[in-house]
């Protein structure tokens, strides 16, 4: 399995691929390397039987900064379109993230600003360090959230907060992040990493293919109807119930003993 990645660094470890940040001298902002590799670790991540789930988090002092505004070409003049460099960087990640199968656990560490902040929201559960900011910082260099931000936010935390938090662009610390429903848990920074690994390995334990409708059901069910929703939660059912793992929860439970889940 590849982990030559020049700015993130993998490491792989009891079913959990720990994908971490990796330009900490620029509070790990984002440059085209570092979208293209994180779209491409997902990938790795979806084509390996044996990884279940997936950290994401920052090296050094944060998370991510956002998008590295000395590397993006953007000046008034220069004929740069952000929407293609959005189209083909973050958005083809934010979707990869999505799409993937299995569960990806935010170990969201320091400040997360802009795309940054955005790209904590794409994980599926987060925990925060207690010394973590998330930033909207668009509104600061005039522009709106991307990265899914429109739409991460008012999910997350309802619309006036949303539109409060995108119009300031202020700080939010962890423990403001936790009262609003931006993470789901808050722990002391030296303990961010082990935690969210501990968290991901007991996820990477689990019926994988019923974790992964799970994720696809919910999503798909944030933007349909009711009905809809319904319908699709039979179909999934219907092949959630002929897995290898359907069958030793319940052979486990009738001969009173621990399920041994393999993910398939
Ligand atoms: C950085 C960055 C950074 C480069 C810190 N870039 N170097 C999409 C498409 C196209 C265009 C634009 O945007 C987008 C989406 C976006 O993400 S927009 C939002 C972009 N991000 C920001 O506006 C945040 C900019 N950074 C900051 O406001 C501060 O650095 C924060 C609040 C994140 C942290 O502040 P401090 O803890 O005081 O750290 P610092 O400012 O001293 O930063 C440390 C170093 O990292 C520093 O370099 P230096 O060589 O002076 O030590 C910064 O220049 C560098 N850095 N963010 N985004």
């Amino acid at each position: 399995m590849g982990t030559d990645y020049e700015a993130l660094n993998l490491t792989i470890d009891d079913g959990v691929a720990t994908v971490e940040l990796n330009r900490p001298q620029k509070l790990n902002a984002v440059n085209n390397t570092m979208t293209k590799e994180l779209v491409a670790v997902v990938r790795q991540v979806a084509r390996d039987k044996d990884v279940r789930a997936m950290v994401l988090t920052g090296g050094g002092r944060a998370f991510c900064a956002g998008q590295d505004l000395t590397e993006f070409g953007g000046l008034p003049g220069s004929g740069f379109r952000v929407d293609d460099h959005i189209r083909s960087g973050y958005n083809k990640l934010v979707l990869s993230m999505r799409a993937l199968e299995k569960p990806i656990v935010g170990a969201i560490n320091g400040v997360a600003a802009g795309a940054g902040a955005n790209l904590a929201l794409a994980t599926d559960i987060r925990i925060a360090a207690d010394d973590t900011k998330f930033i909207q910082a668009f509104i600061r260099i005039g522009l709106l959230p991307d990265t899914g931000g429109t739409w991460f936010l008012p999910q997350l935390v309802g619309l006036p907060r949303a539109l409060e938090l995108a119009w300031t662009g202020r700080d939010v610390g962890a423990e403001e992040a936790l009262r609003i429903g931006l993470v789901n848990q808050v722990v002391p920074a030296a303990e961010l990493v082990a935690t969210a690994q501990e968290q991901a390995k007991q996820l990477a334990a689990m019926p994988t293919v019923a974790i992964g409708m799970i994720k696809r059901a919910m999503y798909r069910a944030s933007s349909t109807t009711l009905d809809d929703a319904l319908e699709y939660e039979a179909q999934l059912q219907q092949s959630a119930i002929n897995t290898d793992d359907h069958r030793e929860g319940v052979m486990a439970f009738l001969e009173k003993r621990t399920p041994e889940f393999v993910g398939r």
